[in-house]
């Protein structure tokens, strides 16, 4: 599709501060919560005190969990996270209750004057306490495919090692945030959340209502990251209990020292792990046992889990492979959703384990990677059959900067005993298609007006992504009307309901195809109007007829698309049209059998990175990047670029910037300047991004794929490029100076 140079379709109002945001919404009679937050990670609770709170000028009123009218659960895949604990609190920073004040700063301040008095336990906080209390969520996932044992004995080198990943905080700029105003009937909900529906069904179900008496409206985010998958569903829920108790609007927002402190983050991951593999580093079979730290409720715990396992083989074709993966049930906050869903834990253990045979064999990590790599008709541990494979095509395109940028560092590193350079190389298979087969769905409706403009309601929130931008694009191609006339309305669960969460990379793929599905019907519609309005007019009948830039065109004239409307009104044609539309071929993973479809086609790529490491201080510089990112087709290459590179970055904050402090189970790494967020400082000089448009029939709307998530992954090869620096030396991640430099002093010990 060639419309490179659309701009964003809010743009403008974004850099000219005119875009809204919940709490830029007028003020008028509006209240504020704020929640009273649990002060140790386990415990009875005894007492709570208000006195001193109730006292503080601006004090309104205070929920407990007795203020709920309904259900005290906010828990989706499993029921029992409350939204205010009745007895026992199960992590530092739990919302045990909340105060409701006159303005943001008094209900902030009564807040701090609760007391609350525990009876405290022991709490577990880590993944080898919860292992050893045998603390974990339900299921264990297993994967088996041929023999691992046949596997180990025609292997040359067997070896062994564990591999640690790190938790990352989302740092998405907009912090949780919701505002419930109480309605004639039921309330209307603006939460700054991924999943309307999720809020809706939830909320109604805290509140005691119907469903149809919630309206939920989700204009855009500020940022989100999967961080507003299911956070904000508990956030929300606090905030519809104070509407419904002071019947009044009610509005929320975290402090971003308490929204650290409070929400849930990427997963941490551990795995044990076997390989074995001949001579030339072809891998003969591989063994995982693989923990995640999940916190104190299931949240998403499973899904992120399976995804991980999904991509636990990444590029590489495994004969012989058996997996045991658990998460962990432990006192921390509950970890949940980000960027990439438990995929780039998956692919790092494998790309760890690549690099550790390269280490074994002493062959450069490029050979042992290329060859591995799955071709075309191999089929992945799960039994998915990869249709259509692009990796070969990707090592040969990147192998000749690889090769120049290996040779340099070599070079340098001879030359330099302080200094020391490192290049990394990873590439990406990522399954696109919510593992749950039932939540990939879309919706759309589009809505014709007589002045030729159009509005388009869909499933997908904006978070910054561009989804509405990419929307407006199709709608806009298929009905021949200017972008500039296309209106991408709110998400609402009036205009379209029960929608999966705008996650997993398939917010343009869902909503995308459905409204292109609507489109194409109205598309129909004008032109049998069209037609006729020709013959009038004419006399004759066209043989050639178009639509384009607001005109139809056709062999001996035109006219405008808007007549056409108008005139399909007056006729009584139907303007607007619903679509749905349902991801074909796809099948959930059986956990019996340990085997599934769960991804409609897979997004193909490879990166390579080159850096300095200063051995003295073990500062990290990235110098230059390659990617080459396969789609079918583009849609918008600037936003496709964009989310290419910003998706690197995070990549290489979550392995070597970010480091997230815990102190007696609380986040402590709670502002920028404790927590090493990437900044424009971190940006590569050299900095190149291929996107190899393959025209792959396994793909999605326009042939595009799903660019969300996947790109995240190209930032582990910094990591890569860093151990390799230092000499492939026992690095876990982050690799941040302290880290670098404990490994460092290894070699002297
Ligand atoms: N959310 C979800 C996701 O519920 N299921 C998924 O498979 C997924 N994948 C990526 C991001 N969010
Ligand atoms: Mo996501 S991790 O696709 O919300």
């Amino acid at each position: 599709m060639k419309n490179s140079k659309i701009p964003h379709i809010d743009g403008l109002i974004h850099v000219t501060g005119k875009s809204h945001f919940i709490t830029d919404l007028p003020k008028r009679d509006l209240l504020y919560v704020y929640p009273v937050f649990s002060k140790i990670s386990k415990g009875e609770i005894l007492e709570i005190d208000f006195s001193e709170a109730e006292k503080v000028k601006g004090y309104v009123d205070k929920i407990t969990f007795k203020d709920i009218p309904g259900e005290n659960n906010v828990g989706i895949i499993e029921k029992g996270e409350p939204v205010f604990p009745e007895k026992n609190v199960e992590f530092y920073g739990q919302p045990v209750c909340a105060i409701i004040g006159k303005d943001y700063i008094s209900a902030r301040k009564c807040a701090k004057f609760v007391k609350i008095k525990y009876r405290e336990e022991k709490p577990i906080l880590t993944i080898s306490d919860a292992i050893r209390e045998n603390s974990f969520f339900k299921p264990t996932i297993k994967v088996k495919k041929g023999s691992i044992k046949k596997g180990f004995k025609n292997s040359d080198y067997v070896i062994e090692g564990e591999i640690i990943t790190p938790i990352q905080e989302h740092f998405y700029l907009e912090t949780q945030s919701c505002r419930v105003i109480p309605e004639e009937k039921g309330y209307t909900i603006l939460p700054a959340s991924q999943s309307p529906s999720e809020i809706q069904e939830v909320l109604a179900s805290v509140l005691g209502i119907p469903q149809n008496l919630l309206t939920v409206d989700v204009k855009r985010l500020g940022g989100a990251f999967g961080g507003k998958e299911h956070n904000p569903t508990l956030y929300a829920a606090i905030t519809a209990v104070a509407a419904h108790k002071v019947k009044k609007p009610v509005e929320l927002r975290l402090m971003r020292e308490d929204d650290i402190l409070v929400t849930g983050k990427r997963h941490k991951f551990y795995a044990k792990y076997k390989c074995g593999f001949d001579e030339s580093g072809k891998i003969k079979a591989l063994k995982y046992e693989i923990y995640s730290n999940g916190g104190a409720y299931t949240d998403l715990s499973i899904p992120v889990l399976e995804r991980c396992v999904f991509h636990s083989d990444n590029a590489y074709f495994i004969p012989n492979f058996y997996l045991e993966a658990s998460a962990c049930k432990t006192n921390l906050h509950p970890f949940t959703a980000f960027r990439g869903f438990g995929g780039p834990q998956g692919v790092f253990f494998i790309e760890y384990i690549m690099e550790e045979v390269a280490r074994t064999l002493k062959i450069d990590p490029f050979e042992i990677k290329k060859r591995n790599l799955y071709k075309s008709g191999d089929k992945t541990p799960y039994g998915e059959k990869i249709k259509e494979c692009f990796l070969d095509v990707l090592f040969d395109k990147i192998e000749p900067v690889y090769k120049e940028w290996k040779k340099e560092v070599e070079d340098f590193n001879r030359k330099n005993k302080f200094i020391k350079r490192g290049v990394g190389i990873v590439p990406i298979k990522f399954g696109i298609s919510f593992t749950l087969k039932a939540l990939n769905r879309g919706y759309a409706l589009v809505i014709l007006y007589p002045d030729g403009s159009v509005s388009v309601s869909h499933g997908g929130v904006e978070m910054g992504q561009e989804v509405s931008t990419r929307v407006a694009q199709i709608v806009s191609k298929t009905l021949g009307i200017t972008f500039k006339n296309i209106h991408i309305e709110s998400v609402n669960t009036k205009r379209i309901a029960n929608i999966p969460p705008t996650a997993a990379s398939t917010a343009v793929d869902l909503n995308g195809n459905a409204a292109y599905k609507s489109a194409k019907i109205l598309r129909k519609r004008l032109l049998k109007i069209a037609r006729k309005m020709i013959v009038e007019k004419y006399g004759k009948i066209p043989s050639k007829i178009d639509f384009e830039e607001d005109f139809c065109l056709f062999d001996f004239g035109k006219i405008q698309i808007k007549e056409i409307i108008e005139r399909a009104v007056f006729e009584r044609e139907k303007m607007a049209e619903y679509q749905f539309y349902r991801t074909p071929f796809i099948t959930d993973f059986d956990e019996e059998k340990g085997r599934g479809n769960p991804f409609y086609y897979y997004v193909y790529g490879v990166a390579t990175s080159l850096v300095e490491t200063d051995l003295l201080t073990g500062e990290v510089k990235l110098l230059k990047a390659k990617i080459i990112h396969e789609m079918g087709d583009s849609i918008n290459y600037d936003v496709e670029l964009g989310q290419i590179t910003g998706a690197y970055i995070q990549g290489m904050g979550w392995l070597i910037l970010e480091d997230m402090v815990y102190e007696n189970g609380g986040a402590i790494s709670n502002s920028p300047s404790t927590y090493k967020i990437p900044t424009i400082c971190d940006i590569p000089k050299i900095f190149d991004v291929e996107i190899f448009l393959s025209g792959s029939e396994y793909s999605s709307v326009f042939k595009s794929k799903g660019i969300g998530e996947p790109p995240f992954i190209y930032g582990e090869s910094v990591f890569f490029a860093v151990k390799n620096s230092i000499g492939g030396l026992n690095l876990m991640p982050p690799a941040t100076p302290e880290n670098i430099l404990k490994v460092i002093g290894d070699i002297f010990k």
